[in-house]
């Protein structure tokens, strides 16, 4: 096992890790901006570097300054959390040949999911059920149109390169499609430094279902049932739930042989997540595989009784898992809160948090970074906890999550409580009736 693990990370997900190195007996390092010296990870950690200024660029994607982090700290392994430089293979084979173990994939299996038209061909070849749609690459503005005509409009646009919606429009007549086309390929190429494009049928009103998998260094892979992430807004997840209300027995079969053909084509090695589109007829599509470890984990941990941080630890230490699935013996769901002002189209809210009082009692957990006095950046992403509600029904879980929220109280800046607190008492979405479009119409009182 590794004696002692740098982090490079911040916020909640650093502390994370860091319980769960502690549980373990491994020690610790925390690196920090100078944005952070004042964050729980640094004081948590066991040690705790300082790798430059605030800005991210200069700071936790600072790959020179992490790898000298470790170097005089003489860290065995490297956890990189979610964001920054999780699925940065450059990163994963800088650690490789600097003899550090990166908690996660290998450059290798991270390159083959990070570009999507080769991601697609290889599920295809696996035969994992992907979008219908044009193989490969779209040459040219007549390709696209020619392409469109077989596929039948709806179409959807996306960048090889992309993930999370950059460069992704959704064309339903021929005479959108140039401009859609140039615009899709300008901003991929802004925002990539790679214009590739590819083509798919839109399905329309899906829902965001995602496998949770891990695998070992030997072959063998299980599955950890579903998460639903369907409450999103532009493409960032709000609340997140394990089992999916929308999911049956037969289903979860189906999808969780999927996932795992999905990572044993790529001989897939850490914990990862199959993402899949699934339409109003329980038809299902792989849409992407993310090679990290996820925010919205904790709903799986509550489901099935299981660290997902700790699993992940143990299989890059070279441990073996069963292979055996795992299903959810519980429901869990879990909401973002945010410093962001949900009257005010989600506007990012920094600032300091003058008054603290965080919920608790039965059922609930509250994954946080966050004390009185803490100042939010305003450098990073605007979370500043997870709520996750734990219970035997979904009906109860939601009752758990409203009277958690109603009891958390967070002042000096705004946050996306209030949201949750009317979405609990939606009644669409108490009957587990709402698909990715849910929030395009969903209005604050
Ligand atoms: C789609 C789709 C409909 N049809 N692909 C959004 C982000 C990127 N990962 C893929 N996305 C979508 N791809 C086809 N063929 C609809 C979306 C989509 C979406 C997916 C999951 C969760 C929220 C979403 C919001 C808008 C669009």
């Amino acid at each position: 096992m590794f004696k002692k693990i740098l982090i490079a990370n911040r916020g909640e997900i650093a502390l994370r890790v860091i319980r769960t190195c502690r549980e373990m007996g491994i020690k610790t390092v925390a690196v920090y901006s100078t944005a952070d010296k004042d964050s729980l990870h640094v004081k948590f950690a066991d040690e705790a570097v300082c790798i430059g200024k605030p800005s991210s660029a200069d700071s936790y994607l600072n790959m020179a300054h992490i790898m000298a982090a470790a170097e005089i700290t003489n860290a065995d392994a490297i956890h990189p959390g979610y964001g920054f430089l999780a699925e940065n293979s450059k990163f994963a084979k800088i650690c490789a040949d600097h003899g550090i173990k990166f908690i996660g994939p290998t450059p290798d299996m991270i390159n083959s999911m990070g570009d999507k038209v080769t991601a697609k061909e290889t599920m295809i070849k696996a035969g994992v059920p992907v979008v219908p749609g044009v193989e490969g690459l779209l040459r040219d503005v007549d390709h696209a149109i020619q392409s469109a005509k077989e596929v039948g409009y709806p179409v959807i646009l996306k960048a090889t390169a992309g993930g999370g919606g950059k460069g992704m429009r959704v064309v339903w007549q021929e005479s959108e499609i140039e401009k859609a086309f140039e615009t899709a390929k300008a901003e991929a190429a802004a925002s990539f430094k790679n214009d590739g494009i590819y083509m798919e049928k839109f399905v329309e009103e899906p829902r965001h279902i995602e496998i949770q998998i891990a695998g070992d260094q030997y072959g063998n892979v299980c599955h950890l049932s579903e998460r639903d992430c369907s409450i999103q807004r532009r493409h960032q997840k709000l609340v997140e739930e394990s089992p999916s209300p929308f999911m049956t027995d037969e289903l979860r079969e189906r999808m969780g042989d999927a996932a795992i053909k999905a990572a044993k084509a790529i001989n897939y090695e850490s914990v990862g997540t199959i993402e899949f589109l699934v339409d109003k007829h329980r038809n299902f599509y792989f849409m992407e595989m993310n090679t990290r470890i996820q925010v919205e984990h904790c709903v799986t941990e509550e489901v099935i009784n299981y660290d997902l941080i700790k699993e992940q630890i143990k299989i890059a230490a070279g441990e073996k898992i069963t292979g055996k699935s795992y299903y959810p013996t519980m429901h869990a769901i879990e909401c973002r809160i945010n410093a962001e002002d949900p009257y005010n189209d989600f506007r990012p809210s920094p600032g300091k948090i003058t008054v603290l009082h965080t919920p608790g009692g039965h059922g609930v957990r509250v994954d946080s970074h966050v004390y009185a006095g803490y100042v939010i950046p305003p450098y990073y992403d605007s979370m500043i906890a997870k709520l996750i509600a734990v219970a035997q029904t979904r009906q109860e879980a939601i009752d758990t999550m409203h009277r958690a929220l109603s009891e958390y109280v967070i002042e000096g800046v705004k946050t996306t409580i209030p949201f949750h607190l009317q979405l609990m008492q939606n009644e669409d979405f108490k009957k587990g009736n709402f698909t990715t479009k849910f929030l395009e119409t969903f209005k604050m009182k």
